[in-house]
């Protein structure tokens, strides 16, 4: 039955391309001059939609609508504004089916991994909406002191932004979104550039849920020009950032430089990528491995910022683990996302470029054994890559590559393999294959990742369950779908008063 929703889902979403969204700001839609076009990467003649595109202007407007609405929606009720979120979580769960066609058209997602994102989404949805309930903001408890009532209290921070990228342009779109705002704060949204259908969904939900006009906006646009500007602005109180590293210490620096007169500390929340590695020792239950690793290095075509792009084995258990993994990668399938393979396209001309650039370097650094090539038909398709024998400090196995291509590295035992694995710019998720309780003991204690996965596959981290955020520079572990993701977004507010 799923089976025929989706594609009942797929023929609307189809039936629909080259639809157009205007801009959101301040609970109206305005449509610009300037148009964004999204590409389906399956096949990039096809324009899935079009969105109106932001500029300088409609920045101001936006910000402005949102510090508009900030000064009523601070003061409104917890539960209120937890009523918004879980009613724009029940209506993408009506929408479910069409949100998921539109991510495997827009982003190449294949229909398991576009079924995973819309649940995240209508998870962080629920799961922020309870939990700002559960704080019981405002008041917090502080210790009595004779002759003084003293109270503390959270309140929001005002009008902030969200800069979203195109990997998730659903999830963690929306999880960005819901945080701050279910506790008081306004948002002013910018989608990444490849996503901007599916961001422009969201809104027509928001809409229908009844936000006021002002709490979000949404402000399709360049990053370098409309992104740049909201991050620069200084009547931005903080910015909700997933991206690239590069982006991300921009930012970093941006958000401090304020004229005299504007200055502000603005907060800054980053989440930006990995290089996850993978551990298998002599003691590993291969097949489980096999499986793990091909899931999380090759799912949604490696562009997951929690997705494996390491996998360090030791002596022993190289052989046969790597007799598995190629049998079972040469396996997988690739082509058209709609048709449902084990690997769609990659997300964008952009993104193939820099992909086969990384294999060319590859070819230069290890041994490519599997793939390490585009494969026939117009869509962004690149074979599933292997490298063995690449050199821990070898660039493919050190930068970001964001694609199907697997570094392997071949070392003595766990406690090399384990020094190997940290020795990384980035720490978000790890994980580890071992029957031996030592080794899955000191990879706990010494394993330096913000999410670790022991005997289990490393993608993805269940809202609620694993609060996700990395360390080093994979971001300022804000830990998204964690019980302290709201606290972020509030400031303390402290009163004493003598009886
Ligand atoms: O990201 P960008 P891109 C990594 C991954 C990928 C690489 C490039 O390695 O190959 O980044 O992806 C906005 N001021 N990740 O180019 O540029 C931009 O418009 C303000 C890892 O898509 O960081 C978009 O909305 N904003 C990652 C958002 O930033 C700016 C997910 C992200 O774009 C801006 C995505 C500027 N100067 C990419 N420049 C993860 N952690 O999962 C761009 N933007």
């Amino acid at each position: 039955a799923a089976k025929r929703e989706m594609k009942e889902a797929l023929r609307r979403v189809r039936a629909e391309f080259g639809r157009h969204w205007p801009l959101y700001i301040g609970g109206e839609w305005v449509d610009t001059k300037e148009r964004l076009a999204s590409l389906n990467p399956s096949a990039p003649r096809e324009v899935v939609g079009t969105v109106a595109k932001a500029g300088k202007a409609e920045a101001e407007a936006a910000l402005e609508a949102a510090w508009r609405a900030f000064a009523t929606w601070k003061d409104w009720p917890q539960e209120d504004r937890s009523r918004l979120l879980l009613k724009a979580a029940a209506l993408m769960k009506r929408r479910r089916r069409e949100l998921e066609a539109t991510l495997v058209y827009e982003i190449g997602k294949n229909w398991v991994e576009a079924s995973a994102e819309v649940a995240e989404a209508i998870d962080f949805l629920e799961y922020y909406a309870r939990q700002a309930l559960k704080y019981k903001y405002p008041s917090v408890e502080v210790v009595p002191y004779p002759g003084e009532d003293n109270e503390s209290f959270y309140i929001p921070l005002g009008a902030g932004v969200v800069i979203a990228p195109w990997n998730f342009p659903i999830a963690i779109f929306t999880g960005m979104i819901a945080g701050p705002v279910v506790v008081g704060n306004t948002v002013v949204a910018k989608p990444a550039e490849d996503t901007v259908v599916i961001a422009a969904k969201v809104f027509e939900i928001f809409h229908e849920a009844g936000f006021p006009p002002g709490v979000v906006n949404l402000l399709p646009g360049e990053g370098k020009v409309v992104g740049a500007y909201l991050v620069e602005h200084p009547r931005t109180r903080f910015i909700n950032f997933t991206g690239s590293l590069e982006v991300g210490l921009y930012i970093q620096e941006a958000a401090a430089k304020l004229a005299p007169g504007q200055r502000w500390l603005k907060r800054v929340f980053l989440e930006l990528g990995g290089k996850d590695a993978i551990l298998v020792d002599e003691t590993a239950d291969l097949d489980a491995a096999t499986e793990g690793i091909l899931v999380s290095a090759y799912g949604f075509q490696g562009q997951k910022c929690s997705a494996a792009s390491r996998l360090i084995v030791t002596e022993k258990a190289f052989e046969p683990l790597m007799e598995r993994v190629l049998e079972g990668a040469r396996r997988l399938s690739v082509g058209p996302a709609e048709e449902n393979p084990d690997l769609g396209p990659v997300a964008s001309k952009a993104q193939e470029e820099k992909i086969l650039s990384y294999i060319e370097l590859g070819k230069g650094e290890g041994q490519l054994v599997l793939g390490g090539k585009r494969l026939e038909g117009e869509g962004y398709f690149i074979a599933p890559t292997v490298f063995t024998e690449v050199p821990p400090k070898a660039r493919i196995a050190q930068e970001e590559i964001f694609g199907p291509v697997l570094s392997v590295i071949r070392v003595k035992d766990f406690a090399e393999a384990l020094e190997v694995a940290n020795d990384t710019l980035y720490g978000l998720t790890g994980g580890v294959y071992s029957r031996k309780r030592e080794h899955l003991e000191r990879a706990r204690r010494e394993f330096h990742v913000g999410n670790l996965y022991l005997n289990r596959k490393i993608t993805g981290a269940l809202v609620g369950v694993q609060p996700f955020g990395g360390f080093n520079l994979s971001g300022t572990d804000t830990k998204a779908g964690g019980p302290d993701y709201l606290l972020h977004f509030l400031q303390m507010k402290t009163v004493a008063e003598r009886f």
